[in-house]
């Protein structure tokens, strides 16, 4: 029994993560399960594959990867039966999200020194909303929490940030529409260090860099950081968001040119059946995933784990293999 040398045991199921992948469970990747219920290894199915992928927003590199790999070792195996390969596939895929989070560092919090979360990302893709979610995660560990209004550049920005203060019953540091993001920073660190806060997350303006020299500002938000804290921010995280797929994607790699990012969140996984975009962010970005986000509450984030997420897109919580 060829599957018996094979198999891979089932991942810890994650309810988020299932809710967020659903679309693209029931849609492509329902698809590709049932290629394999085919009797017969064949071209067409390789081909029929390698196009699902691409439908899935798995990125054409990734995908052609993918299936030379299963290819491979279909032939070198000597492999017949199509649940064998479908088993090889979901393997090869997983590897491929673990190469690609094995970077991951361990994030130390110390006590008394404020652990310094600068979220980035272009406009619109969730970074309020995942700074949100963020604080609330922090929270469930019983961590104290505060925000800085980074994003002085729309007054709507700074209420969107004070709002969610107010239901997380987490204080926000803001100043006026306008005003120097530099300020909020140097004002946030100080009051951190005073209320002995844990985590301190700091929203920032999602222009792209070419408008604006963005880069520049970034960097001297980190020099104000680390005026406070040597080792601040000790988290930069790119939200990214899954609805815009590639293009998605090619904003994201110009992004990270610019500035040094240790996290990546999806965010919106659940407005989309374009999941497969976790795989190209993996291989093109090179950056831990860390985070996923799946609906508009404070509650819908999920952490990233590469064997949860792709038995996700396979089975789903509860279903049968
Ligand atoms: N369904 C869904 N919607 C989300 C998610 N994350 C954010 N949103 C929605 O996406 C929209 C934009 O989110 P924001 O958090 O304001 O995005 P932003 O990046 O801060 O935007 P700017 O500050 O304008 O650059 C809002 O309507 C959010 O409710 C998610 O995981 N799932
Ligand atoms: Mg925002």
């Amino acid at each position: 029994m060829v599957l018996n040398r094979l198999f891979r045991r089932r991942a810890e199921p994650d309810v988020q993560i299932d809710q967020g992948l659903e679309k693209t469970r029931r849609g492509v990747f329902l698809e590709i399960t049932r290629l394999f219920d085919r009797s017969v290894l064949d071209e067409e199915l390789y081909e029929d594959l390698e196009m699902l992928l691409i439908q899935a927003d798995v990125g054409w590199d990734v995908s052609q990867k993918l299936v030379a790999e299963l290819r491979e070792r279909v032939d070198r195996d000597r492999i017949k039966d199509p649940a064998d390969a479908r088993e090889i596939l979901r393997q090869e895929m997983i590897l491929l999200l673990e190469f690609a989070t094995r970077n991951r560092k361990v994030k130390i919090l110390q006590r008394g020194v404020p652990f310094v979360i600068m979220v980035v990302g272009v406009n619109g893709v969730g970074k309020t909303t995942s700074i949100a979610k963020l604080a609330a995660y922090h929270q469930r560990f019983g961590r104290s929490v505060m925000l800085a209004a980074g994003d002085t550049f729309r007054a709507a920005a700074i209420d969107q940030l004070s709002v969610w203060g107010e239901r997380l019953k987490v204080p926000v540091i803001a100043h006026q529409q306008g005003a120097d993001p530099g300020a909020v920073v140097f004002d946030a660190m100080q009051a951190a260090h005073a209320r002995n806060i844990d985590v301190l997350i700091v929203d920032t303006a999602g222009r792209l860099h070419t408008k604006y020299n963005l880069m520049a500002e970034l960097e001297k938000l980190r020099k104000i950081m680390r005026r406070h804290v040597e080792t601040a921010p000790q988290e930069v995280l790119l939200v990214i968001d899954a609805t815009t797929g590639q293009n998605g994607l090619i904003q994201a790699q110009e992004f990270a040119k610019s500035v040094d990012i240790t996290d990546i969140m999806i965010a919106k996984l659940d407005g989309t059946a374009k999941g497969g975009i976790a795989f190209s962010v993996a291989k093109e970005l090179g950056t831990p995933i860390s985070y996923v986000g799946t609906g508009e509450k404070a509650t819908d984030l999920a952490e990233f784990r590469p064997d949860t997420y792709v038995d996700s897109l396979f089975f789903g919580v509860g279903e049968g293999l």
